[in-house]
């Protein structure tokens, strides 16, 4: 991830905002990148000028260590840390020429834990539609384990421990525009643009999340 530390800016997307049409709307990416991550770029910014002994931290560690402050700064660093960290890596996580490898070492962890493809979709379906209100939820890995969670709001699985794979993003405002309120047709497209490439380098840990 580029541009991990302080002071922040709102890093271009690797692809346009209209690439991943007809699964998800050229407008909902451009409010969802311009304006939703834009507002959490600049709270997180504001939050680590009032408090500058969080400048030499990275955007993962502002997350990880966000427990060990006051209980007010603990919920500006999950809300707005979380939230740039969220959307990048969602945003990072799609591609328009998505393919599955199903011989990859991710591809075979899948089988390992969910059965199939088929049965990961089918669990990673379930857990997205169950995540009440606003919220993500993400293929992580501990280990070599893969384990689908769910977090609320902005929280992130890196608190818990977890290293993500891949993350939805289900706030009404990644859908709501296309989709209205039918999540489940918005989590069925989702899985048409899924950028397996990263997702299998951040399992192999080529690259960090
Ligand atoms: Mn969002």
């Amino acid at each position: 991830m580029e541009n991990c530390f302080y002071p922040f800016i709102n890093t271009d997307l690797a692809y346009s905002f209209d690439a991943l049409e007809p699964y998800i709307d050229e407008k909902t990416m451009l409010l969802h990148h311009n304006k939703h991550l834009q507002a959490y770029i600049n709270n997180l910014n504001s939050i680590i000028s009032c408090n500058p002994q969080l400048k030499k931290l990275s955007l993962e560690q502002l997350i990880r260590n966000c427990s060990k402050y006051s209980q007010k700064l603990q919920t500006e660093l999950r809300n707005n840390a979380g939230g740039v960290y969220n959307h990048r890596f969602f945003f990072d996580g799609m591609i328009n020429s998505s393919e599955y490898n199903s011989d990859s070492a991710l591809a075979h962890a899948i089988n390992c834990s969910f059965g199939s493809f088929d049965g990961f979709k089918a669990e990673f379906t379930k857990a997205s539609l169950s995540v009440f209100g606003s919220g993500y939820s993400w293929l992580v890995h501990n280990g070599n384990i893969l384990k689908i969670k769910t977090t609320p709001n902005q929280n992130n699985p890196l608190e818990c421990g977890f290293c993500p794979i891949l993350c939805l993003d289900v706030w009404e405002h990644a859908y709501y525009l296309k989709y209205n309120n039918l999540r489940a047709d918005y989590i069925h497209a989702w899985f048409n643009i899924i950028n397996w490439g990263r997702a299998e380098q951040l399992f192999e840990k080529k690259v960090r999340c």
